[in-house]
Order: C-alpha cells, then sequence, then structure tokens
C-alpha cells in the first residue's frame, strides 16, 4: 500500500482527530493511573500526562508506515498510532489479551503491524534501533521515514551522539526527535545538561534541527511535517526539540516532590489540551456540545479498554518465556519447570 505524506497543517476533520486522540491519552492514562493505584498494574507506570501535543503532532504529520520508536513512556504513541486501547490497557495488566501478549507491559508496547517499534526500558535504547530501521528503509529503496522520540535526558547518552553521525555520514531517512520534558526522574535539566539547547548537537553533525512549542499541537505537527519532509524527499536526517512538560511525577512511584508547586501551575496554563480546545472553538471548528459528546464517547472507549482488560486472563505460567529465546529451553538442563518457550 502506498501512502501520501500528511499535509503540514490539518483541516478540520484533521483538527478533530487531533483533539480526539490528545484526549484518548489523557484519559486512557488516567485510568491507568487508577489501576495501578488499585494494585492491577505492577511494576512501573510513566504517564506522559502533558505530553499530549508532542505526541499527536508528531504521529499526525507523519505516514502510518513511518517506523516509530519511542522510550517507557510510550501509551500514547501507541495510541496515536492507532493500536487498541483494549490490547494496551491489557498489556499494562500483564493479561493473555494484552498487545504483546501481557509479556511486556507498560515500558515494552510494540505494534509491529502499524510500524509502532516500541517502547524501550533502557534510556536512549531505541535511538540506534530507529537508526537500524532507517538503514533498513535505505538499503531496501523504501521511502518511509524512521522516527524516533526520545527525552532530553536521554540525548546525554553517548550512543545518541553516534547515531547522529552515522544519520549525517550517511544520509539516513531518520528524523530525531527530543521530547525535553525539562527533567530526567527528578534533575532538573540545567543540573545535567552543560548547554540548555539540544538541537545544536544535532546540527555538530550537520543535520538540520530546530527547537519548538511542544506544548502547541500545530506547531509540533509543522515542524515534524518539515523534519519529514527533509527526510523522506531530501534523504537528509533532520533534528527537532520539542520543549513540552510533563504533569506528573516520573512514575507513579514518585511523589514528585522536588518540581516547585508555581513552576507546575505556571506550565498547568498551558496545557495543550486547554489551549487547542479553545482554538478549536474560537475557530468555530468544534462546540462545546460536539466537545462534551466526543468525551463522552472516550471515556466509554476507555471504560471498556479496562473492563476488557481486568476480565482477560493472566499470562499462563508457562508461556512467560515465549519469544525470549531462540532455541526451546531444555528444562532438564537448566532444571527449570517455569521456563519453556
Ligand atoms: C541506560 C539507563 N540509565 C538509567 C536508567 C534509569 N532511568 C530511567 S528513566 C531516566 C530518566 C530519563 O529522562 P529523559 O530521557 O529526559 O526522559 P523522561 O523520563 O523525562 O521522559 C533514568 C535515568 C535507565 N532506564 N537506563
Amino acid at each position: 500500500m502506498t501512502h501520501t505524506a500528511p499535509a503540514a497543517q490539518p483541516d478540520h476533520d484533521g483538527m478533530r482527530a487531533m483533539f480526539r486522540a490528545m484526549t484518548l491519552i489523557r484519559r486512557f492514562e488516567e485510568r491507568a493511573s487508577d489501576e495501578y493505584m488499585a494494585g492491577r498494574i505492577g511494576g512501573f507506570l510513566h504517564l506522559a500526562i502533558g505530553e499530549e501535543a508532542a505526541i499527536v503532532g508528531t504521529v499526525s504529520a507523519l505516514r502510518p508506515d513511518d517506523p516509530l520508536t519511542s522510550t517507557y513512556r510510550e501509551h500514547g504513541q501507541a495510541l496515536a498510532r492507532g493500536s487498541d486501547p483494549r490490547a494496551i490497557m491489557a498489556e499494562l495488566l500483564g493479561r493473555a489479551t494484552g498487545l504483546c501478549g501481557g509479556r511486556g507491559g507498560s515500558m515494552h508496547l510494540m505494534d509491529r503491524d502499524r510500524s509502532f517499534y516500541g517502547g524501550y526500558g533502557i534510556v536512549g535504547g531505541a535511538v540506534p534501533l530507529a537508526l537500524g530501521l532507517a538503514w533498513a528503509t535505505r538499503y531496501r529503496g523504501g521511502d518511509q521515514v524512521s522516527v524516533t522520540m526520545f527525552g532530553e535526558g536521554a540525548a546525554n547518552q553517548g550512543v545518541v551522539s553516534e547515531c547522529f553521525n552515522m544519520a549525517g555520514l550517511w544520509d539516513l531517512p531518520i528524523v530525531f526527535l527530543i521530547l525535553n520534558n525539562q527533567y530526567g526522574m527528578g534533575t532538573p535539566v540545567e543540573r545535567a545538561a552543560a548547554a540548555e539547547d539540544f538541537y545544536p548537537r544535532a546540527a555538530a553533525y550537520d543535520i538540520e534541527s530546530w527547537k519548538v512549542d511542544g506544548m502547541d499541537v500545530l506547531a509540533v505537527r509543522g515542524a515534524v511535517a518539515e523534519a519529514a519532509r527533509l527526510a523522506r524527499d531530501e534523504r537528509r536526517p533532520a533534528c527537532v526539540e520539542l520543549l513540552a512538560y510533563r504533569y506528573r511525577g516520573h512514575s507513579m512511584s514518585d511523589p514528585d516532590t522536588v518540581r516547585a508547586t508555581e513552576e507546575k501551575e505556571r506550565w498547568r496554563a498551558r496545557d495543550p489540551l486547554v489551549t487547542f480546545e479553545r482554538v478549536l472553538l474560537g475557530e468555530g471548528i468544534m462546540d462545546a456540545e460536539a466537545i462534551a459528546a466526543m468525551q463522552a464517547e472516550i471515556d466509554d472507549v476507555v471504560a471498556d479498554a479496562a473492563a476488557f482488560a481486568e476480565e482477560s486472563p493472566e499470562v499462563p505460567a508457562d508461556q512467560l518465556a515465549r519469544g525470549v529465546y531462540a532455541q526451546p529451553w531444555n528444562d532438564d538442563a537448566r532444571g527449570s519447570a517455569l521456563v519453556r518457550p
């Protein structure tokens, strides 16, 4: 199937779809938070509440077959790519009906049918994978653009510089998206990075790069569309830094006591859902009634996803290691009755 690249600015239907996707991410993650607090989600749960404009603006500027990688904060990318909310919630709850059979959990969502290549727990780990996907595209003669989203904390990892270098050297069709939410766990960016801006680092490798307001979904879409155009049509890598803020702590286990209340309130006033809703109302693209109806529809989708997940079976113990080993596990040799591919 061939795909056309989306226009830099959407039509009214496109804007409504973007608002719906942002609202779905927000409501889905609020419900995931409840599920975690109720003890139904084990392990880590990282929420991207506040980053919806960065996620939806990015995904809406891509073709559905452009390979995308993300970090452990990736529920939004999966939802924006169109993965089934039921399967995502079930994955968070570790159920057999989950997107990855319940064996990946919150940090490792992946949906190859939608060219979403995950979801990684290793900070910076998905960047070289996206580079490999870009190389594979060029090797096969495709016109897809590989896109990788990672934090400003990840940008300090050495492997990211190596990837900038290889992308610049080989002119790979890749877009690096640095989602600068200004904190790596509880460490503010100014305590972790020598320079405030991250996009010039890519420029040092001859990669066109710039910074954009990551709380403004239309600005993000415009910037990512231009970056994807460079990569697709001119075969040049690009880098966009998205300046944003996450409203929750690093993960559900972070009490978020480090950040000043005043700072949080300042960024709350720029909530991407509230500001985009204002645009839609102001330009007559949606009225209050249509917005309420859309929110009610999304609440049903999220409630249905949670009910589906809660009612789904746990992953059978003998399936836990499926996909981990290439060869069947030899129980006798290792004395384990549990691990059986
Ligand atoms: C290689 C590696 N080092 C450290 C960690 C622990 N760790 C998990 S998230 C994180 C902060 C990353 O911050 P950033 O890249 O800005 O992304 P954000 O969490 O803000 O979205 C750290 C240090 C890890 N998972 N992997």
